[in-house]
């Protein structure tokens, strides 16, 4: 019969004999002695049966502490002895855990447990990968057959709030134009200081990623640019004349064979659209802790336009007809004001100072003049879309005849920037 080792068996002891009855063998026996328990001892080694942080978890803070859960089979119910195991970080020995469960329900012999260990010693850094392995023993010394191992990955620490200032080296815009005038260029770029996390070390940085918005809208974009260490990422294609939110987070090694050896391959389609994914996963990610938000003011490069004009009480608001309309029966030197917006953080708008118009024979030679204004209004500046609207009254001071056809041709409209179109 087949002992098992954790449990208690009873034993008695009887005669037997044999005896012939009527010349055949027959077998008899006595009565019982009592009986006796005995108990066999363990001989079963524990089981680990998984941890806190589970096998390649990540985003765990570095000093999370680490549970080590156990199960065996033990008639004596006491199951893992930490004076004879081993728990290693890094190849670092742990010691006693600092708490200790251990549950045999029902008297039974199999039983469970756990050891909570601080890590606090250990002082792990952000983004690192942990390594802990395993050896546990029971108080018989049952062992088991070889240490287990598991993984883990500890959070990305948050960038310090990055500093971020408008690359203002993008050009005016000025020029000529036909046809409706978009009110804004929309393409400038920003530049955003290194991001650091002070205080605290992290491990496998390769550069930091960074989203923009503009203030108060409600998603993210990914920016295309990948910030090296230590050096300034532009962010480019942000609009004008907006307030713009910028934010970083430390992206790690994964990235780097997404960028290969040169680093200008980031602007690659291909190495772009991987990065994005990684980027857009990240976003999910707890390990992708981003900073706080940083603010900074885009310039102006947006020109201004007309919108309306008025010839005495003649007004002209479509635009095809602004630019090249066509009035009839205009008394000579009737007065005309101009009707101006602009898209301008600065709130100031057009300088009509600066606003030149020529009047002319139609078909005659074309002479720039300064405007001369009778009467400018005050601007009026719009938060909500930035836009600061004015207008300015003068009155043709060359000789006019009757039932004859001039040119007017706002050839500069100008702001305090010095954007303007034809
Ligand atoms: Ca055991
Ligand atoms: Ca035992
Ligand atoms: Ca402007
Ligand atoms: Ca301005």
């Amino acid at each position: 019969m087949p002992v098992n080792d954790n449990r208690t068996y009873r034993i008695s002891a009887v005669w037997a004999y044999r005896s012939q009855v009527s010349g055949v063998d027959r077998y008899f026996h006595g009565n019982a002695s009592p009986k006796r328990e005995v108990k066999v001892g363990d001989r079963t080694p524990p089981t680990f049966t998984g941890s806190n942080p589970a096998d390649n978890a990540t985003g765990i803070p570095p000093n999370a502490p680490i549970t080590i859960n156990w199960s065996d089979a033990d008639i004596e119910q006491k199951g893992v002895s930490w004076n004879n195991s081993t728990v290693r970080v890094n190849g670092t020995p742990l010691g006693i855990p600092g708490s200790q469960t251990s549950d045999f329900p029902g008297a039974g012999i199999n039983g469970s447990g756990s050891g909570t260990f601080s890590t606090a010693a250990l002082n792990l850094h952000f983004n690192q990968i942990v390594n802990v392995s395993v050896q546990l023993f029971d108080d018989e010394g049952n062992s088991m057959p070889s240490a287990q191992t598991f993984t883990y990955r500890t959070a990305m620490a948050a960038p310090d709030q990055p500093t971020a200032r408008w690359d203002n080296t993008s050009a005016l815009n000025t020029g000529t134009h036909s046809g409706n005038l978009n009110p804004s260029n929309g393409q400038q770029t920003i530049i955003v200081a290194p991001a650091a996390a002070a205080g605290k070390t992290i491990e496998n940085i390769v550069g930091y990623a960074v989203q923009w918005r503009v203030l108060g809208a409600p998603d993210w974009n990914l920016s295309e640019s990948f910030g090296q260490p230590g050096a300034e990422a532009k962010v480019f294609g942000i609009p004008d004349n907006s307030t713009i939110e910028v934010r970083v987070h430390f992206v790690d090694s994964e990235y780097a064979s997404l960028l290969s050896a040169n680093p200008d391959d980031i602007f690659d389609n291909e190495v772009l659209f991987a990065l994005f994914l990684k980027l857009a996963d990240d976003l999910s990610s707890p390990s992708a802790a981003w900073s706080t938000a940083a603010h900074v003011k885009t310039g102006d490069r947006t020109a201004p336009w007309v919108y309306r004009y008025e010839f005495g009480d003649v007004a002209v608001t479509t635009p095809s007809e602004i630019w090249s309309g066509t009035i009839q029966n205009v008394m000579p030197n009737t007065a005309l004001t101009i009707f101006a917006a602009d898209v301008d953080i600065d709130g100031l708008g057009v300088k009509w100072s600066e606003t030149k118009v020529n009047i002319n024979l139609e078909g005659g030679t074309s002479v720039e003049a300064a405007l001369i204004p009778e009467t400018i209004s005050p601007p009026v500046f719009d938060p909500a879309t930035n836009t600061v609207t004015s207008q300015a009254s003068f009155r043709p001071n060359i000789p006019q005849d009757y039932a004859t056809t001039y040119r007017v041709q706002i050839t500069r409209l100008e702001d305090h920037e010095g954007n303007w179109v034809q």
